[in-house]
């Protein structure tokens, strides 16, 4: 793993992203970001998700349920004008476009709130097994932390150089050992933790091994993660929450209004 690159500007635009920024995501399957947002937006954008999220936990106990791991609510950018703002945020963008190096479409978004004190990790999984696509090489999501986020209130961590590893299996992100149960190798590789501000962000690969730790703190841990995926990626048929109403049929492209070009 090369050295992470490190900014001294608190906030990094699109139009003067250092390379070794783009070198290093390409290379390794994921970058941070500081100040990818202002601080003021952030903290607009993160008390607006903590609202939806209330909500949605609220909801789900009223049900009788619970999530440890997280309250995860998706695709608020179709519903939710603040949400929007940063799921379509021209920095996070155009930021996306410039590493992953291609034409972008809007996959999903999804608030990911961790509750204090929850004592369960996210574990180490690859996103890409769970979405029914193909013809997908360039996914790319922003994991936008929208409160500090230290190591010790949820913070992600990734295995760099994996994101080239397409054979594997969809992995349990409740279990420990998934992901390690099928690629024994990766237990041995280095791995970064990589605690953000809020209006910081990671990208990372969509087969980027990652996880994030459990909320050992007393506030909530609020972040905003938004898929971005190549144009021209195609539906596999596969079961998921957000194409299940659409019927698609398979080998169709995912375009319109519900995957809008970035
Ligand atoms: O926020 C988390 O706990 C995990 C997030 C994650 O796995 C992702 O954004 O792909």
């Amino acid at each position: 793993m090369t050295i992470h690159p490190k900014s001294k500007q608190a906030s990094t635009r699109a139009d003067s992203l250092p390379e070794d920024y783009i070198k290093y995501y390409r290379e390794n399957g994921f970058v941070k970001i500081p100040g990818i947002i202002s601080k003021e937006e952030a903290a607009r954008i993160g008390q607006r998700c903590r609202e939806i999220s209330d909500a949605a936990a609220e909801q789900k106990r009223s049900e009788g349920g619970t999530r440890k791991i997280f309250t995860q609510v998706v695709n608020n950018w179709t519903t939710d004008p603040v949400v929007k703002e940063a799921v379509l945020h021209p920095n996070i963008t155009a930021i996306a476009k410039k590493l992953a190096g291609v034409a972008l479409r809007l996959w999903h978004d999804h608030i990911l709130v961790k509750p204090p004190h929850n004592h369960a990790p996210t574990e180490w999984h690859q996103d890409q097994p769970y979405w029914p696509h193909g013809n997908s090489s360039h996914p790319i999501s922003c994991w936008l932390a929208l409160v500090d986020v230290p190591a010790d209130r949820g913070s992600m961590s990734f295995i760099a150089g994996a994101h080239h590893r397409e054979d594997l299996p969809m992995q349990n992100l409740g279990d420990k050992r998934s992901l390690f149960s099928l690629a024994p190798d990766l237990e041995y590789e280095p791995k970064l933790t990589l605690p953000l501000r809020a209006g910081d962000c990671t990208f990372h690969h969509g087969r980027t091994p990652h996880m994030a730790n459990d909320n050992a703190t007393d506030e909530h841990r609020v972040a905003l993660a938004t898929i971005y995926i190549d144009d021209g990626t195609t539906y596999d048929g596969r079961h998921h929450i957000v194409t299940d109403p659409l019927k698609l049929k398979p080998g169709s492209r995912l375009e319109g209004d519900l995957f809008p070009l970035v």
